[in-house]
């Protein structure tokens, strides 16, 4: 396919989000398309330098006349500077506010013919899409887009439902980096993090938000924990770990409970681990257990969102209802305590992701909507 010029612009702080455009970005720029990443910093997971790869950095000078600094005008103007001094063929935005509606504006700024990609990622939709002051800018960003796509079947349904859009929507699942999310052997981290080798260990990676339920996460693995040993790794940061701390401060298992903070090495933290949970009031699909998966790791999650379409109920996981922790748990105590199932369902989270979400049809999923749209130029 002819090489393109892809202008990307995310939310480059940690989240699902942004790790996917970053991953998206940095797989095109290895097929030979020339990536431009418009963001505010540089997206946490471009790391090093790559070639192909270039990054413009979004500006928001604060004048005293401003109550609050214009970064959605910063980021139209930057995006209308990109798109005509690299002559860009594509920009696709990720979330839909204010992104897509920058992209739009930036197209009418510059007046050139550019094709706009939005990919949808959830609280765009599930939260901001229910708040009246932004449903009118995220459908208009939405239906000025030339294509739109979600990161789950469930998503799509959504927009529909919320937004009262009739613009035809794609699901594009999300993907992981194989190369970089296996399961990874001969790591000493599990002595490193005082786990003995006969205690099973549950992980759940999030931001901490309130959507992510800590308190079902905690209390799930504190019931198993009354059943074998065990440890549950907390891996990022975020307003909720306050209330973790409260919940777990009279429990007899406090310190079986390992707060790690923001961490880089992922791949070895699922590589030790037996179990994620991923027990979200809301999730549009749930990048991190796809990277557990990835890694050899069943989850359990919760029956929201597009979790389903990721974890298959009784294969490479379970489904459970939203608030039902003794259900989460007892799953968990059935699988930990038969060696010979988790090794079933550890073969099947990995065939999961090979079967469903590999990096490469995905990838050429999303060179197939540039050159539709480049064709229609
Ligand atoms: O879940 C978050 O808090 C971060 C959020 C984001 O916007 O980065 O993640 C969303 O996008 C990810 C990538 O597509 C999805 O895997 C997450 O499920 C989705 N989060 C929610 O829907 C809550």
């Amino acid at each position: 396919m002819k090489k393109l010029k892809i202008g990307i612009t995310c939310y480059p702080t940690v989240g699902g989000s942004g790790v996917l455009a970053t991953e998206l970005g940095k797989m095109l720029a290895e097929r030979g398309h020339e990536i431009h990443f418009i963001t505010s910093s540089v997206p946490f997971r471009l790391n090093k330098l790559y070639p192909n790869v270039f990054f413009h950095e979004v500006q928001v000078n604060n004048y005293s006349v401003f109550q609050y600094p214009p970064y959605d005008l910063a980021l139209a103007s930057k995006m209308a500077d990109v798109i005509r001094d690299e002559k860009l063929d594509v920009l696709h935005v990720h979330y839909a506010i204010p992104h897509a509606v920058c992209a739009v504006l930036a197209r009418d700024m510059c007046g050139e013919n550019i094709g706009i990609v939005t990919t949808l990622h959830g609280t765009d939709i599930s939260i901001l899409g229910q708040d009246s002051n932004l449903a009118q800018a995220i459908k208009y960003g939405i239906e000025k887009s030339d294509i739109v796509t979600t990161v789950s079947n469930s998503l799509k349904e959504q927009t529909y439902e919320i937004i009262g859009t009739t613009k035809e929507i794609e699901t594009v699942y999300n993907f992981v980096d194989e190369s970089v999310f296996k399961p990874i052997v001969d790591t000493n981290l599990k002595e490193q993090l005082g786990i003995a080798e006969d205690e099973r260990v549950l992980i759940h990676v999030s931001n901490f938000r309130k959507i992510k339920n800590l308190p079902d996460v905690v209390g799930t693995f504190l019931k198993v924990r009354e059943e074998m040993p065990a440890k549950l790794l907390l891996v990022g940061d975020g307003p909720e770990k306050q209330r973790v701390l409260e919940q777990i401060h009279s429990s007899p298992f406090k310190d079986d409970i390992l707060f790690l903070g923001k961490q880089e090495n992922i791949a070895e933290l699922f590589s030790i681990s037996d179990l994620k949970l991923l027990l979200s009031e809301t999730e549009s699909f749930g990048l991190v257990l796809l990277e557990a998966l990835a890694c050899g790791v069943p989850g359990i999650g919760t029956n929201v969102g597009g979790i389903p379409e990721v974890i298959d109920h009784g294969v490479n996981g379970f489904v459970v209802n939203l608030g039902d922790v003794d259900e989460a748990a007892q799953y968990a105590i059935e699988l930990l305590k038969d060696e010979e199932k988790l090794i079933r369902f550890r073969q099947a989270a990995i065939n999961t992701v090979q079967t469903k979400f590999l990096a490469k049809p995905i990838i050429d999923h999303y060179e197939q909507l540039y050159e539709r749209l480049v064709a229609l130029r």
